[in-house]
Order: C-alpha cells, then structure tokens, then sequence
C-alpha cells in the first residue's frame, strides 16, 4: 500500500490519557473549543492578552493589529521589547540556576549552562559584535555547527538589535555567499571547524570560498569560533577575528536594545518556486509570542520538563523551538551537535535515558531511518522518562507513527504531529496534547486562534475529503511579514489576488475528514521535501545548467522509503547523450557538482539522460510526464500535444 493511500484508509484514533488530560494546560476538549471559541468571537483581544501574558514589555502597545496596510500586517506596533531579554533576563530573579542547556558534542561530552551562564555569554558576546561597530538593524549572517555558541550568536544578535540570517552548516560557499549578498550582511559568524558524526566540517574554508567569490563585498569581519584543535585556519588579517578574542575581557552586562515590536528580528532563506531563496522576514514581538505561546500549548510544557529538539538551527524549528520558544518561557533543554547514526543508530535513545528527556521532537525521516537500523533497538533503553513526542517537516506516514509511539512512546504519549512552516513561524495545526485525540497521519486540528481552511480555486472551503488548498483566514502575530527586499513577491506568493488577497496560501494541498482534521497531502508547488527539507527544483536545475556540459535539466520528485521524497533529475547534455559506464560517470560528477553548488542535502539521487526532455509544441517542459517517469509508472496521459514524444522511452532508463 502506498503512504496515500494508508493516510486515506487510517480510522485509529488516540485520546490523551486520564493522567496526562488532567495535569494538562489545555485539559480536554471543552477547554480547547472555549479557547477557539474565544479567539472566534474576540479575536484581537484573544491575541492582545496572549502578548500582554506571555511576554515583557518595555512600552506596552495600545493596539493589538494595524490592517490598513494588508497583507503587510502590524502587530503590537507601538509596543517595545526585547527579544533577549524574554529568553534570558526575565528568568534570572527566579531561575538564574536552572539550566537552560545541556549540551551534547559529537564525541559525547556534556555541557550543561545556567540561565544567568548563558546571560553572561550572551552579554560578552554582543558587547564583541558591538566592538565590531555592529548596529541596530545591521544584518548579521550566523553560519556555525550545532553548539551553544550558535545559540549565544542569535541571542547576542537580538540583545543589540541586529537581525541575523543563519545559513544551515550544510550549505555549500554559493548559497553562502548568495544569502550574504541577499542580505547585505556586514559580519559572519563561523566555526573553524564542525564536528559531525565524527568527521570535520570545514566552516571557515568555505566561508573564504564564499568571501572570494565576489558579491560578499558588505562584510567586514569574519568572526571564528574555534570548535576544534586541527590544523590552524586561513586567516585574512583585519577581516577575520577569533570568537574567543572578541569576548575576551568585555563586560558581563549588556543593555538590550529596545525593539519595536515590528523590528525585524531575523530573515531565513527558504526555498520556493523560483531559483532564488527567499528571505522570510520576520518580526521580533510577534514572531516571539507565537513560538513561546505554541512551545507552552503544544508540548504542554511544564517547568520541570526535559525538553529535546533534534532540529539543527539552520532551520525554522531550530530558531522557534531552540532558540525562541523554550528559551522565552524558560525551559531547560538538550541541544545536540552530531547525528542520531552516530557512534550507532541507539544514539537518540541513549540520550533520552540519560539526560530524562520527558517532551522530544524530531522529523519523521528520522524516525523512519532509526525503524530501519534497529526496529527494536529502543527497548534496551529507559525511555520512561518521555511523556510526549512531536514530529515536524513533512507527512508521516501511519506506520512510522504507530512504531513512535508504541516503541519510543510506550504506547503512552501523545504524539503532536506539527504543521507550519518557516512562514508561518510557529506551529499552526497540531494536537492540543491533553485535549484532542490523535490520528496517525494527521496533524489533526488548528491551534486556539489559527483560522485554517481548506479551500478550492474561487477561494470557497472544500467539503470532508475533498483536497484543496490550504490556507489561513486570518494574519495571526508569528506570520512572515515580508520577503527580504521582495514585497511584491511576497505579496504575489502568500496573498494572491484569486483569493482577493485575503488569505494567507500555505504552498500545500491538503484535506479534512469527518471529524475536521487536516491531512496534508504534498505541496502545490515545485517545492520538493526531502528528509523534511525544503528544496526548490528550479534551484537544483540552476545548479545542474551551471555545469559546463550541460544544456537542459529538469528535476522531480519521487516518493522514498526514508527520505519522503528522493530528487530525480532529466538532464540533456551539450554533448552526445552518454550510455552505460560513461553515463553512470557523468551522473556522478553532476551528482558532486550539485552537492558542491547548493549542499549534500539537494544532491539528486538519480540522473537521466535525454537528447532533449518532453516538451509541448510551445517548448514548455512537462513535468507531469516526467514525475511519471521517475516514478516508474505507466504513462497514460496524453502525450499527443507533445512535440517529441519518442523522448520518454529514452528517459525511461537513469545512469
Ligand atoms: C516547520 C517546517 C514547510 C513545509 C510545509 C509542508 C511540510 C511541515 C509538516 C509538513 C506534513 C507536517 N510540512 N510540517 N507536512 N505534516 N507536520 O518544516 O518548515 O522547512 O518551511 O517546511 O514542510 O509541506 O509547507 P519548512
């Protein structure tokens, strides 16, 4: 049976237990329609006691939503804070020695770090950038391995104001550099070195290929934080500064900048359906409240909790359910440098026993990765400690749920199963723990307060079981507000005028059952998700023409046991079509080329070679054939509007 089609036949459903309803925030599903019901009817109020609860201000707002720009939407506008401040200095007359930390290296090394610790490093660090002359508003781009000092990096960025863009450790020195540009970045912050699954990353050489690269001319420093003992880095005198260095001796204290709630307070590059990333900007007190009051809903935190995100900073989940969220309220939590196969795949569940991780998060391919190398590896742990799990990043499918939760849960954990998006900044739909039952496969029904809806082309909601569009009806605090130098994409991409430009259009297909939960079916877009990352096709098709023997690609996706979705690239060369020994070759090279262009993460899986790709006779590329094609299915459109359809048995076979 297909992932589709188990999703389509899934009837199981799991109700919170008793204990775990009782003890719970949100206890029970009376609770949870009250709290819809209250942001139906009260909307702005709803939210404006929410940001008056959840967060510290310096100047109160006096209006909860400014509208008369739409969709460029103001939230709390008049209000100032401070991002740091919420995460760190409210804490400490109470809980300066709780821990915030517990750092776990590659190697196994532990670290744990105190409130009033991570305070301290935070404060030395941004008076170091602030020694670089490093100003409210300047961009700052963090590109570092997974290690307390990315966090203190973002932090330290927020304390003074500046908005940082981190770019994932995996990245290649092409995106780099096209973020830096973007950005117009004027400091990045690296490591000498990362440490991943025992074998080095090296940061700070790629950082150089990227400042050579032409196009990071705005940075004027480099600041290197020395992670390993190898042999010394390439240092360009002036530019390049040790992280150690910088914080040296600098004060213990540092004044936060006041904010206002609109500043912006980072920008994340994410894939869309052009080449060229887009540059999610969000906003600091809105983005904040979001990530903190979902953090507390949807993990149904608890102060004595253990709280692990498996998530690497580079992406969205790492900054709202690292960095902001369980920060903002306070929480103590693992962070984690290496890779779950690493010394060996038992690697996650050693760690929940030892450090008592009662609420985790990871991304299904990861659970569906740990099912493969050792289906019940985790009965040889102690894993009683865990009262939730939480999976983000893509469909799970039924299967890999019912191992989670049986195998890791214990059969006695909700399992929240979150959808959002680097957009949306905050978790949108998911189980309310204590309240709704869940569903393997679905992420079941929206936070208090997230207008959520299905809907067809005219924009009008789609009956149960229908598919359609997924959309939300109403601006809500955490949403992007704009693209990074691009309002008008940004106005083009998420508010488009067929729905009067009034709904915010997610990017994924979906559906709702009987029961009005939501089923996410794949996005509508040429957006792929591999492993739970985002990647557009046209990127890896810019990549792949970048090659010198090549004249044409085109990329799909195809459904994989592990990844979710596996790339499958159609690629005409300049030369003659390669066969055999040479093509395998060639795919190869192509295959590294990529790796090398973007990151390892958009490396096709699979090469086929045309003399030309499926094309109607006014030259538009048929992606549909191709997914076909890549999937290994019949073709049974109709190809009779194509101007060469002898291509397709030609591309039936890959390299
Ligand atoms: C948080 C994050 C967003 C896209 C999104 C959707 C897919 C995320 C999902 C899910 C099904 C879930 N997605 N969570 N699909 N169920 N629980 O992943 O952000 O990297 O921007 O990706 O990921 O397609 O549109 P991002």
């Amino acid at each position: 049976m297909s992932a589709l089609e188990s999703i389509l036949k899934e009837t199981r459903s799991f109700p919170p237990s008793d204990d775990f309803r009782q003890k719970a925030a949100i206890p029970g599903m009376e609770a949870y329609n009250a709290l819809c019901d209250q942001a139906n009817d009260q909307y702005l109020s709803f939210w404006g006691d929410l940001a008056r609860e959840l967060l510290t201000w310096k100047k109160p707002f006096s209006r909860v939503l400014d509208d008369s720009a739409a969709p460029f939407f103001k939230w709390f506008d008049d209000g100032e804070l401070n991002v740091s401040y919420n995460c760190l200095d409210r804490h400490l007359p109470e809980n300066a020695n709780k821990i915030a930390l517990i750092f776990e290296a590659d190697d196994g090394a532990v670290t744990r770090v105190t409130y009033a610790e991570l305070h301290r490093r935070v404060c030395q660090f941004a008076n170091g950038l602030k020694s670089l002359d490093v100003q409210k508003g300047d961009r700052v781009v963090i590109y570092m391995p997974m290690v307390i000092e990315a966090i203190v990096a973002m932090q330290a960025c927020a304390r003074i104001g500046a908005i940082h863009s981190v770019v994932f450790g995996g990245f290649s020195a092409g995106a780099l550099r096209d973020r830096v540009q973007d950005a117009g970045a004027r400091v990045v912050i690296t490591a000498n070195e990362g440490l991943r699954g025992g074998k080095t990353v090296p940061l700070k050489a790629t950082t150089d290929e990227a400042m050579d690269m032409g196009g990071c001319e705005s940075i004027e420093h480099v600041v290197v934080y020395r992670r390993t003992d190898s042999e010394p880095v390439k240092w360009t005198e002036g530019r390049d500064v040790w992280w150690h260095q910088l914080v040296d001796k600098q004060p213990e204290q540092c004044e936060p900048a006041w904010m206002n709630a609109e500043d912006p307070l980072f920008i994340l590059y994410t894939s869309g359906s052009t080449g060229k990333p887009k540059g999610i900007q969000h906003s600091s007190a809105g983005y904040l409240l979001g990530a903190i009051n979902s953090f507390r809903w949807v993990f149904d935190y608890k102060p004595n909790d253990v709280y692990w995100c498996t998530a690497d900073v580079g992406w969205i989940t790492g900054h709202s359910y690292i960095c902001y969220g369980p920060l903002g309220i306070g929480a103590t939590q693992v962070i984690f440098e290496g890779v779950p196969t690493y010394p060996d795949a038992n690697r996650f569940w050693r760690m929940i026993e030892q450090h008592k991780v009662s609420l985790f998060y990871t991304a299904p391919t990861a659970i569906r990765s740990l099912i493969k190398l050792g289906a019940e590896a985790p009965k040889q742990f102690d894993l009683s400690s865990l009262r939730l799990l939480g999976t983000v990043g893509e469909p799970i499918n039924p299967e890999a749920w019912m191992w989670y939760y049986e195998m890791v849960g214990g059969g006695r954990c909700p399992i929240v199963d979150t959808w959002w998006q680097t957009e949306t900044g905050s978790a949108m739909i998911a189980p309310m723990p204590g309240a709704v039952p869940t569903k393997p496969g679905s992420c079941t029904l929206p936070l208090p307060g997230i207008m959520a809806d299905i809907v067809d082309e005219s924009g009008a909601p789609v009956e149960a079981g229908k598919g359609g569009f997924l959309v939300i009806k109403k601006p809500f605090p955490s949403l992007v507000r704009t693209i990074w130098g691009d309002p008008d994409r940004f106005k083009k991409t998420y508010f488009p005028e067929e729905f009067d430009g009034k709904f915010y259009l997610a990017g994924d297909s979906a559906h709702r059952d009987e029961n009005g939960y939501f089923w996410i079916m794949g996005r509508i877009d040429d957006v792929l998700n591999v492993s739970g990352h985002r990647l557009g096709t046209m990127e890896i098709e810019s990549a792949l023409v970048a090659n010198p023997l090549v004249a044409e690609a085109a990329v799909v996706g195809k459904p994989h046991e592990i990844k979710g979705e596996a790339v499958v690239a159609f690629v005409v060369l300049k030369g003659p079509r390669p066969q055999g020994d040479e093509a395998r070759k060639v795919a190869d090279n192509l295959k590294q080329w990529v790796a090398h262009e973007i990151g390892k993460i958009a490396q096709p899986d699979e090469i086929r070679f045309g003399e030309n790709l499926p094309k109607t006779r006014s030259g538009k590329i048929m992606r549909r054939l191709l997914r076909s094609l890549a999937r290994g299915e019949e073709i049974v459109q109709d190809v009779s509007t194509l101007e060469n359809p002898q291509i397709l048995q030609q591309l039936q076979e890959s390299a």
